[in-house]
């Protein structure tokens, strides 16, 4: 089909005290689009989106926790235009909650980047790559902080490091009450080239030392990552968020560390 196309439906959201932030998660779209939530415009994506002629097939998202309503059903409206082969709404519509910002009993400093003078250090390993931060598509807040491997490093750095690329982002020292149990959440997102894996550690722990958390890239999207029941040994814990293996770029925000909830007995 070539040409425009209109998509109307309509959407119910219950309201979350703890998730007040919401969002629509479009799967792919053929190929341009406009989408309007209660009669507000919320995103317009032309094709190629950003030069890329593979957006047709990419997931994206957009925020929409100022158009929402949640006494009454919502409405959303799309418009596609499609000038070569197959087009439209090709892939599934998602409407998610989030909850917002970082939570106050986060032990770890600047978890979202926006201090001015961040705590966070930047450490390459092996390979080449480029540490930012990032005001152009930030979690939440103003500033996330991206970590991009432009190229991989030589075969020696690679029987060395047992990896062919490796830097991060990490705080040590992070104060903490000893034997308690800990949680580590955050947002990561990676670009859809990603080739490499994500390595989100916490080190100190009692019984396993360092807690690993790996992924091999979001497609695009931000994604949440937990680790939970991280023990210090000591009253201090490290936090790397490593981008290992392969070239590509990689997005983080809203880091946090919290104590869990005692159990109840
Ligand atoms: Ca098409
Ligand atoms: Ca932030």
């Amino acid at each position: 089909y070539n040409g425009v196309a209109w998509y109307r439906t309509t959407f119910g959201v219950e309201r979350d005290p703890a998730k007040p932030r919401v969002r629509l998660l479009f799967g792919a779209v053929d190929e341009a689009c406009v989408v309007w939530v209660n009669g507000a415009k919320v995103l317009e994506r032309p094709y190629p989106y950003n030069g890329d002629a593979d957006s047709w097939k990419k997931a994206f998202e957009v925020d929409i926790t100022d158009q929402v309503r949640y006494d009454r059903p919502n409405f959303l409206v799309v418009r596609v235009e499609d000038n070569a082969g197959a087009g439209g709404i090709w892939r599934p519509v998602w409407v998610q909650q989030l909850a917002t910002g970082i939570s106050s009993n986060s032990v770890l400093p600047d978890g979202g980047f926006e201090e001015p003078e961040t705590p966070w250090k930047q450490h390459v390993m092996c390979g080449e790559f480029a540490f930012a931060l990032d005001r152009e598509h930030p979690h939440t807040g103003a500033v996330c902080a991206r970590l991009q491997c432009n190229r991989v490093g030589t075969p020696e750095d690679e029987q060395k490091q047992r990896t062919k690329a490796w830097a991060r982002w990490y705080q040590t020292g992070i104060p903490v009450g000893q034997g308690k149990p800990y949680r580590l959440h955050l947002w990561v997102r990676t670009s859809d080239d990603f080739k490499g894996t994500l390595a989100l550690w916490v080190t100190g722990d009692a019984t396993r030392g360092t807690v690993a958390t790996n992924l091999f890239g979001t497609e695009g999207l931000w994604r949440e990552v937990t680790a939970t029941g991280i023990v210090p040994k000591g009253g201090e814990l490290s936090v790397y968020l490593n981008v290992r293996d392969g070239t590509g770029t990689a997005w983080f925000d809203e880091v946090e560390l919290v104590p869990e909830p005692k159990e109840e007995p």
